[in-house]
């Protein structure tokens, strides 16, 4: 798809894409495709597993997180085993942690369920919101055509 202006920035997708470390927090099955309570109960579950987990001397499971044009991976950091594959135009809904700096979460369409990821950067998830916004982004621009969005 060559349409728009290509920029270095989402030209930094293509193909292989890129990569961040990151750990997997958690997973959770979540009743809708975006809402923000929603998101934050379930992000706030799964931080307080992660705890009682350290406490019994359990670590997070170090992955990269990849970004491609066609959208996330998570990728075990040891092995380089995928271990979810995430289509962009499932992605429902992306939240920013208020409560940590370092960390975020997605919300992923499969059929008639969505399931909830939550991730622990290894360096500040803003940056990281930003790119995988521009991912999904390229989504809307090309399904946008018929959209009734009055042009301004
Ligand atoms: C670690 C510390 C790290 C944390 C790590 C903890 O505890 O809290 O910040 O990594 O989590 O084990 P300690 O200081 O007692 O060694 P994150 O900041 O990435 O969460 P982990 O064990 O799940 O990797």
């Amino acid at each position: 798809n060559t349409r728009g202006a290509p920029s270095d920035f989402s030209s930094r997708f293509q193909g292989d894409g890129v990569r961040y470390k990151a750990k997997l927090i958690g997973m959770d099955p979540v009743p809708d495709a975006q809402g923000h309570k929603m998101c934050w109960d379930s992000m706030m579950k799964l931080k307080g597993f992660d705890a009682v987990a350290r406490k019994q001397g359990k670590h997070k499971q170090r992955v990269w997180l990849k970004l491609s044009s066609c959208g996330l991976r998570i990728v075990d950091e040891r092995t380089g085993a995928v271990l979810h594959d995430h289509d962009r135009s499932r992605i429902s809904s992306l939240t920013k942690d208020e409560s940590d700096p370092r960390a975020l979460a997605y919300v992923y369409q499969h059929q008639d369920t969505y399931c909830l990821f939550y991730i622990k950067m290894a360096n500040l998830a803003d940056p990281v919101l930003v790119d995988i916004e521009e991912v999904c982004k390229m989504v809307d621009q090309e399904t946008s055509e018929d959209s009734a969005e009055a042009p301004t």
